[in-house]
């Protein structure tokens, strides 16, 4: 006898069922909903290139660079090409910051749509030739500015986002993500050709016991992440040692936490003093999901959410999970930088 599994749920809950559902509850205008269901799209298009790579000989490099040093692979250019067109025939936008592009890329007038997206459209690409888990991030803003859209319209606080999500290309593909009610997940049914909805209003747990960095920089760490980390492998309070856990992925790395809890760290080091991840399209949209799932972002002095951006590809430290767990490390990095100031407990 088939169980419910088996056969097809004949009422499924689809991404774009959830958000037009959501829209209308909302009153809105529809174009989030058309902007999203073109972004889901475009992920469709890039779910089926990282699935099929090998076999169609996408693998390896397209013989260039993108604008902050990255081999761009095969795969980085066709995702990057998949996100513009569908973003720029949604008609929802007027302009797009992509990682793999150097300058803003302003939608023409006739297409142009209220919306702003910055987007990282295939994140971990180092890794695509060893078939680790990779991912696409997404966030869109509300440009807020009269005149035509400028750089400068992109340069605004992660908290003013109005939506924000991720893609991983692994075992499955799942869409999270944040609007201002909830994240939510959604798995690519293939038997559907649809993302549905598998977990609503997702929460991280309060505390984990997983941290995720690389150790690999471990020489050239600043006092308090070194404090932090010396801590979770050798606790001092009889408390059990954290499990290490770090994929070098970071859409990987930030939804193991984001199912299992703990925390993940791409601190600044002396060797890269801002850290290697990007404000705009990564750490920025990753932070959003992470508040609205109930979790912290930090740079270590402020929230992810409240730095300004000053310009489009900007890196930032960034220390996000578990709230408890980013507390802990907070409470580590205000006693160095105290000392640093000469106050004394
Ligand atoms: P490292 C992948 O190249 C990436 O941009 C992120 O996805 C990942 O979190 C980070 O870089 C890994 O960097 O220096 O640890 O290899």
């Amino acid at each position: 006898m088939p169980t419910s599994r088996d056969t097809l749920d004949t009422d499924i809950v689809t991404l774009t069922r959830f958000i037009t559902e959501r829209g209308r509850q909302t009153g809105s205008t529809g174009e989030l909903t058309q902007l999203l269901n073109s972004i889901c799209t475009a992920i469709k298009g890039i779910a089926t290139n990282v699935r099929r790579a090998g076999i169609m000989n996408l693998y390896g490099i397209a013989g260039s660079t993108n604008t902050t040093g990255d081999e761009q692979k095969k795969l980085d250019v066709l995702s990057n090409l998949l996100f513009i067109n569908m973003i720029r025939s949604s008609f929802t936008t007027c302009l797009m910051v992509s990682e793999e592009n150097e300058h803003a890329i302003e939608v023409e007038v006739e297409k142009q749509g209220k919306y702003i997206v910055t987007f990282d459209p295939l994140d971990g690409s180092s890794n695509i030739d060893c078939l680790v888990s990779i991912g696409t991030i997404f966030g869109v803003y509300k440009k807020n500015s009269d005149g035509p859209p400028t750089e400068k319209d992109a340069l605004q606080p992660g908290r003013s986002m109005v939506a924000a999500g991720y893609a991983l290309y692994g075992s499955a593909t799942v869409i999270v993500l944040a609007t201002q009610f909830s994240v939510d997940m959604f798995m690519l049914d293939p038997m559907v050709g649809e993302f549905v909805l598998t977990d609503r209003d997702i929460k991280i747990k309060k505390k984990g016991k997983i941290f995720s960095i690389n150790e690999g920089y471990a020489k050239f760490w600043h006092p308090a992440v070194k404090e932090y980390v010396e801590r979770k492998k050798f606790p001092q309070d009889g408390s059990s040692p954290y499990n290490a856990r770090y994929i070098g992925s970071m859409v990987a790395d930030v939804h193991r936490t984001l199912v299992y809890g703990g925390i993940f760290a791409y601190p600044a080091h002396s060797k890269s003093p801002n850290g290697k991840l990007r404000l705009l399209y990564e750490a920025a949209p990753m932070a959003f999901i992470m508040e609205k799932a109930g979790g912290k972002a930090t740079n270590g002095r402020q929230d992810i959410l409240d730095i300004v951006p000053e310009q489009i590809h900007q890196r930032v430290p960034i220390v996000l999970g578990s709230p408890d767990d980013v507390d802990e490390y907070l409470e580590i990095e205000k006693k160095h930088q105290d000392h640093c100031k000469g106050v004394t407990a």
